[in-house]
Protein backbone atom coordinates (compact mmCIF):
# COMPACT_ATOMS: atom_id res chain seq x y z
CA UNK A 1 0.00 0.00 0.00
CA UNK A 2 1.93 3.37 -1.27
CA UNK A 3 0.42 6.90 0.35
CA UNK A 4 1.65 10.05 -1.83
CA UNK A 5 0.29 13.49 0.27
CA UNK A 6 -0.83 16.32 -1.71
CA UNK A 7 -0.21 19.68 -0.23
CA UNK A 8 -1.40 21.58 1.41
CA UNK A 9 -2.90 18.03 2.99
CA UNK A 10 -4.71 14.69 1.89
CA UNK A 11 -3.43 12.25 0.26
CA UNK A 12 -3.59 9.19 -2.35
CA UNK A 13 -3.07 5.27 -1.91
CA UNK A 14 -2.62 3.07 -4.48
CA UNK A 15 -1.26 -0.85 -4.57
CA UNK A 16 -4.49 -1.97 -2.10
CA UNK A 17 -7.63 -3.99 -2.98
CA UNK A 18 -10.42 -2.75 -0.83
CA UNK A 19 -12.24 -6.16 -1.79
CA UNK A 20 -9.43 -8.36 0.06
CA UNK A 21 -8.45 -5.69 2.91
CA UNK A 22 -6.32 -7.22 5.73
CA UNK A 23 -6.61 -5.81 9.33
CA UNK A 24 -4.01 -4.01 9.15
CA UNK A 25 -3.99 -2.44 6.38
CA UNK A 26 -7.51 -1.67 7.06
CA UNK A 27 -6.31 0.01 10.54
CA UNK A 28 -3.57 1.86 8.68
CA UNK A 29 -6.26 3.44 6.44
CA UNK A 30 -8.09 4.45 9.30
CA UNK A 31 -4.86 6.17 10.97
CA UNK A 32 -3.90 7.72 7.96
CA UNK A 33 -7.07 9.22 7.19
CA UNK A 34 -6.85 11.06 10.84
CA UNK A 35 -3.22 12.29 9.96
CA UNK A 36 -4.12 13.44 5.91
CA UNK A 37 -7.86 14.49 6.70
CA UNK A 38 -8.92 13.30 3.05
CA UNK A 39 -7.80 10.04 1.36
CA UNK A 40 -8.80 9.29 -2.49
CA UNK A 41 -8.10 5.56 -3.00
CA UNK A 42 -7.27 4.51 -6.60
CA UNK A 43 -8.15 2.21 -8.92
CA UNK A 44 -10.89 -0.28 -6.95
CA UNK A 45 -13.59 -2.38 -8.20
CA UNK A 46 -16.08 -3.40 -6.07
CA UNK A 47 -19.29 -4.94 -5.28
CA UNK A 48 -21.90 -3.08 -3.09
CA UNK A 49 -21.80 -5.61 -0.43
CA UNK A 50 -17.76 -5.47 -0.97
CA UNK A 51 -18.13 -1.64 -0.41
CA UNK A 52 -20.52 -1.60 2.20
CA UNK A 53 -18.50 -4.13 4.54
CA UNK A 54 -15.53 -1.60 3.60
CA UNK A 55 -17.88 1.23 4.87
CA UNK A 56 -18.01 0.16 7.78
CA UNK A 57 -14.62 0.21 9.26
CA UNK A 58 -14.67 3.73 9.82
CA UNK A 59 -18.03 3.50 12.16
CA UNK A 60 -21.83 2.64 11.88
CA UNK A 61 -23.68 4.31 9.03
CA UNK A 62 -25.86 6.91 9.57
CA UNK A 63 -29.27 6.80 8.81
CA UNK A 64 -29.66 9.39 6.04
CA UNK A 65 -32.99 10.98 5.83
CA UNK A 66 -33.33 11.32 2.41
CA UNK A 67 -34.95 8.31 1.70
CA UNK A 68 -35.23 8.42 -1.82
CA UNK A 69 -31.62 8.02 -2.58
CA UNK A 70 -31.07 4.66 -0.30
CA UNK A 71 -29.98 1.45 -2.15
CA UNK A 72 -32.97 -0.86 -1.77
CA UNK A 73 -30.32 -3.77 -1.35
CA UNK A 74 -27.88 -1.54 1.10
CA UNK A 75 -29.53 1.12 2.97
CA UNK A 76 -26.00 2.32 3.89
CA UNK A 77 -25.71 3.09 -0.15
CA UNK A 78 -26.63 6.73 -0.78
CA UNK A 79 -26.30 7.41 -4.43
CA UNK A 80 -25.35 11.06 -5.62
CA UNK A 81 -26.22 11.37 -9.32
CA UNK A 82 -26.15 14.78 -11.57
CA UNK A 83 -28.90 12.51 -13.87
CA UNK A 84 -31.41 14.73 -14.91
CA UNK A 85 -34.10 11.96 -13.37
CA UNK A 86 -32.42 12.81 -9.98
CA UNK A 87 -34.69 14.17 -6.56
CA UNK A 88 -34.79 17.84 -7.62
CA UNK A 89 -34.33 18.63 -4.19
CA UNK A 90 -30.90 17.27 -4.32
CA UNK A 91 -29.22 19.44 -7.26
CA UNK A 92 -26.65 20.54 -6.14
CA UNK A 93 -26.94 20.48 -2.78
CA UNK A 94 -24.00 20.08 -1.22
CA UNK A 95 -22.67 23.25 -3.25
CA UNK A 96 -21.61 24.55 0.07
CA UNK A 97 -19.04 24.46 2.97
CA UNK A 98 -20.21 22.34 5.19
CA UNK A 99 -19.85 19.17 7.98
CA UNK A 100 -21.85 16.51 7.07
CA UNK A 101 -24.33 15.60 9.55
CA UNK A 102 -23.70 18.19 12.12
CA UNK A 103 -27.41 19.11 12.39
CA UNK A 104 -27.48 15.85 14.23
CA UNK A 105 -26.92 14.97 17.55
CA UNK A 106 -24.38 12.50 16.76
CA UNK A 107 -23.18 13.66 13.74
CA UNK A 108 -21.39 11.95 10.66
CA UNK A 109 -17.05 11.68 11.55
CA UNK A 110 -16.45 10.02 8.24
CA UNK A 111 -17.86 10.21 4.33
CA UNK A 112 -16.98 8.20 1.03
CA UNK A 113 -17.93 8.87 -2.07
CA UNK A 114 -17.24 5.52 -4.24
CA UNK A 115 -16.94 6.85 -8.15
CA UNK A 116 -19.21 4.35 -10.49
CA UNK A 117 -19.16 7.58 -13.26
CA UNK A 118 -17.08 9.98 -13.24
CA UNK A 119 -17.93 13.64 -15.84
CA UNK A 120 -14.87 14.53 -18.13
CA UNK A 121 -14.55 17.36 -16.52
CA UNK A 122 -15.77 18.77 -13.22
CA UNK A 123 -17.09 16.96 -10.32
CA UNK A 124 -14.49 17.79 -8.21
CA UNK A 125 -14.95 18.05 -3.94
CA UNK A 126 -13.16 20.73 -2.12
CA UNK A 127 -11.89 20.52 1.47
CA UNK A 128 -10.48 22.60 3.76
CA UNK A 129 -8.50 21.75 6.38
CA UNK A 130 -9.70 22.87 9.98
CA UNK A 131 -7.03 21.60 12.09
CA UNK A 132 -4.77 24.07 9.77
CA UNK A 133 -7.38 26.75 10.38
CA UNK A 134 -7.67 26.48 13.98
CA UNK A 135 -3.83 26.31 14.55
CA UNK A 136 -3.24 29.64 12.24
CA UNK A 137 -5.79 31.68 14.44
CA UNK A 138 -4.74 34.80 16.29
CA UNK A 139 -4.05 33.27 20.26
CA UNK A 140 -6.76 35.53 21.64
CA UNK A 141 -9.07 33.86 19.61
CA UNK A 142 -8.12 30.14 20.02
CA UNK A 143 -8.73 30.88 23.55
CA UNK A 144 -12.29 32.44 23.08
CA UNK A 145 -13.23 29.76 20.62
CA UNK A 146 -11.79 26.92 22.97
CA UNK A 147 -14.37 27.87 25.37
CA UNK A 148 -17.18 28.07 23.06
CA UNK A 149 -20.32 25.76 21.62
CA UNK A 150 -22.06 26.50 18.98
CA UNK A 151 -26.15 26.25 18.29
CA UNK A 152 -26.80 23.92 14.89
CA UNK A 153 -30.47 23.05 12.63
CA UNK A 154 -30.25 21.31 9.11
CA UNK A 155 -30.96 25.05 7.59
CA UNK A 156 -28.97 26.89 9.53
CA UNK A 157 -25.77 28.22 8.50
CA UNK A 158 -25.35 31.60 6.14
CA UNK A 159 -24.41 30.88 2.74
CA UNK A 160 -22.19 33.38 0.86
CA UNK A 161 -23.07 34.44 -2.86
CA UNK A 162 -20.97 31.14 -4.29
CA UNK A 163 -22.80 28.92 -2.14
CA UNK A 164 -26.00 27.37 -3.13
CA UNK A 165 -29.14 28.84 -1.10
CA UNK A 166 -30.73 26.78 1.31
CA UNK A 167 -33.65 24.62 -0.52
CA UNK A 168 -34.18 21.22 1.72
CA UNK A 169 -37.63 21.23 2.44
CA UNK A 170 -37.62 19.33 5.58
CA UNK A 171 -41.68 18.77 5.33
CA UNK A 172 -41.06 17.08 1.85
CA UNK A 173 -43.98 14.37 2.20
CA UNK A 174 -42.16 12.44 -0.42
CA UNK A 175 -39.65 10.68 1.76
CA UNK A 176 -40.50 8.34 4.44
CA UNK A 177 -43.71 10.13 5.07
CA UNK A 178 -41.36 12.95 5.85
CA UNK A 179 -41.21 11.28 9.66
CA UNK A 180 -37.08 11.28 9.45
CA UNK A 181 -36.73 14.84 7.85
CA UNK A 182 -39.42 16.37 10.16
CA UNK A 183 -37.21 14.73 12.81
CA UNK A 184 -33.76 16.02 11.99
CA UNK A 185 -35.29 19.69 11.48
CA UNK A 186 -36.64 19.37 14.87
CA UNK A 187 -33.27 18.78 16.53
CA UNK A 188 -31.30 21.59 17.91
CA UNK A 189 -27.96 20.22 18.94
CA UNK A 190 -25.29 22.25 20.47
CA UNK A 191 -21.91 21.05 19.16
CA UNK A 192 -18.29 22.75 20.36
CA UNK A 193 -16.66 25.06 18.12
CA UNK A 194 -13.19 23.49 18.52
CA UNK A 195 -12.71 19.25 19.25
CA UNK A 196 -10.13 17.40 19.93
CA UNK A 197 -9.66 14.11 17.27
CA UNK A 198 -10.38 11.06 19.56
CA UNK A 199 -7.50 9.48 17.35
CA UNK A 200 -4.84 11.79 15.93
CA UNK A 201 -5.19 13.76 19.33
CA UNK A 202 -5.22 17.31 17.31
CA UNK A 203 -7.17 20.06 17.52
CA UNK A 204 -9.88 21.91 15.02
CA UNK A 205 -12.03 24.29 14.43
CA UNK A 206 -15.38 22.14 14.12
CA UNK A 207 -18.61 22.46 11.81
CA UNK A 208 -18.12 26.42 11.56
CA UNK A 209 -19.80 26.37 8.18
CA UNK A 210 -22.85 25.16 6.83
CA UNK A 211 -25.27 24.60 9.98
CA UNK A 212 -24.62 26.79 12.72
CA UNK A 213 -26.57 29.80 13.67
CA UNK A 214 -25.15 30.73 16.77
CA UNK A 215 -23.18 30.81 19.47
CA UNK A 216 -24.37 29.28 23.20
CA UNK A 217 -24.41 32.63 25.64
CA UNK A 218 -23.57 35.26 22.89
CA UNK A 219 -26.31 37.70 21.78
CA UNK A 220 -27.53 36.55 18.50
CA UNK A 221 -25.88 38.88 16.39
CA UNK A 222 -22.31 38.54 18.28
CA UNK A 223 -22.40 35.58 17.88
CA UNK A 224 -23.58 35.14 14.10
CA UNK A 225 -20.19 37.59 13.35
CA UNK A 226 -17.84 35.27 14.91
CA UNK A 227 -19.08 32.54 13.35
CA UNK A 228 -18.85 34.51 9.35
CA UNK A 229 -15.12 35.43 11.11
CA UNK A 230 -14.86 31.70 11.65
CA UNK A 231 -15.77 30.57 8.55
CA UNK A 232 -14.23 33.28 6.48
CA UNK A 233 -10.92 32.11 7.98
CA UNK A 234 -11.60 28.54 7.40
CA UNK A 235 -12.26 28.01 4.06
CA UNK A 236 -9.61 30.76 3.23
CA UNK A 237 -7.93 29.32 0.27
CA UNK A 238 -4.44 28.66 1.68
CA UNK A 239 -6.41 25.35 3.94
CA UNK A 240 -7.90 24.27 0.97
CA UNK A 241 -7.76 21.06 -1.41
CA UNK A 242 -9.63 19.82 -4.20
CA UNK A 243 -10.16 16.43 -4.77
CA UNK A 244 -11.91 14.59 -7.67
CA UNK A 245 -13.13 10.87 -7.15
CA UNK A 246 -12.53 8.92 -10.98
CA UNK A 247 -13.73 5.75 -11.62
CA UNK A 248 -13.22 3.53 -9.47
CA UNK A 249 -11.66 6.04 -6.76
CA UNK A 250 -13.31 5.95 -3.57
CA UNK A 251 -12.67 9.38 -1.67
CA UNK A 252 -12.59 9.36 2.08
CA UNK A 253 -13.03 12.70 4.22
CA UNK A 254 -12.68 13.08 7.93
CA UNK A 255 -15.65 15.25 9.15
CA UNK A 256 -14.22 15.89 12.51
CA UNK A 257 -10.95 17.80 10.65
CA UNK A 258 -12.45 18.89 7.71
CA UNK A 259 -15.07 21.24 5.38
CA UNK A 260 -16.02 20.15 2.33
CA UNK A 261 -18.58 21.23 -0.55
CA UNK A 262 -19.08 19.99 -3.94
CA UNK A 263 -18.92 21.77 -7.10
CA UNK A 264 -21.76 22.69 -9.17
CA UNK A 265 -22.22 20.54 -12.16
CA UNK A 266 -24.76 20.42 -15.73
CA UNK A 267 -27.58 17.79 -14.99
CA UNK A 268 -26.96 15.56 -17.95
CA UNK A 269 -26.79 12.30 -18.93
CA UNK A 270 -24.67 12.68 -21.44
CA UNK A 271 -21.98 10.79 -22.58
CA UNK A 272 -18.39 12.30 -20.70
CA UNK A 273 -20.89 14.42 -18.05
CA UNK A 274 -21.98 11.80 -16.09
CA UNK A 275 -21.43 11.77 -11.96
CA UNK A 276 -22.85 9.04 -9.75
CA UNK A 277 -21.13 7.86 -6.61
CA UNK A 278 -22.21 5.53 -4.29
CA UNK A 279 -22.03 7.70 -0.76
CA UNK A 280 -21.21 6.05 2.81
CA UNK A 281 -21.58 8.43 6.01
CA UNK A 282 -20.64 6.72 9.39
CA UNK A 283 -20.76 7.78 12.69
CA UNK A 284 -18.86 7.21 15.96
CA UNK A 285 -15.58 5.72 16.33
CA UNK A 286 -13.69 3.37 13.64
CA UNK A 287 -14.70 -0.41 15.36
CA UNK A 288 -10.91 -0.26 16.33
CA UNK A 289 -10.66 2.30 17.94
CA UNK A 290 -14.31 1.34 19.84
CA UNK A 291 -12.89 1.62 23.54
CA UNK A 292 -12.40 5.82 23.24
CA UNK A 293 -15.10 6.88 24.29
CA UNK A 294 -17.65 8.75 21.81
CA UNK A 295 -17.26 12.46 21.06
CA UNK A 296 -20.87 13.09 20.70
CA UNK A 297 -23.65 11.71 22.27
CA UNK A 298 -27.20 12.43 21.79
CA UNK A 299 -29.64 13.17 25.03
CA UNK A 300 -31.04 10.95 26.74
CA UNK A 301 -34.43 9.05 25.68
CA UNK A 302 -33.43 10.79 21.94
CA UNK A 303 -34.73 7.49 19.99
CA UNK A 304 -32.04 7.39 17.22
CA UNK A 305 -33.09 5.27 14.07
CA UNK A 306 -30.89 3.10 13.24
CA UNK A 307 -30.28 0.94 9.72
CA UNK A 308 -29.45 -2.55 10.06
O1 LIG B 1 -20.72 15.50 -4.40
C1 LIG B 1 -19.73 15.87 -3.76
O2 LIG B 1 -18.65 16.16 -4.30
C2 LIG B 1 -19.80 16.00 -2.26
C3 LIG B 1 -21.17 15.72 -1.74
C4 LIG B 1 -21.23 15.86 -0.24
O3 LIG B 1 -21.11 16.90 0.32
C5 LIG B 1 -21.43 14.64 0.55
O4 LIG B 1 -21.57 13.56 -0.03
O5 LIG B 1 -21.43 14.75 1.78
FE1 LIG C 1 -21.30 16.63 2.46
Amino acid sequence: MKLSPHLPFGADISGVDLRDLSAQDGKALVDALAEHHVLRVRGQDLTKAQYDRFGRLFGAPIDFFFTKDLDPDYPALITISNSPQHDMGRRDGASFWHTDGSYEYVPASTTMLYAIEAPDEGGETRFTDLTAAYEALPDALRKRVDALDALHMLVGGKRGPDETPIKLDPDATDRDGGVRARKRAAERPRHPLVITHPISGKRSLYAVAGTPYGVEGLEPEEGEALLDALKSHAVSPRFNIAFKAEVGDVLIWDNLATLHRATPIEYSAAEGKRRRLLRISTQGLPPVYGHKPPLFTAPEGHASIKLA
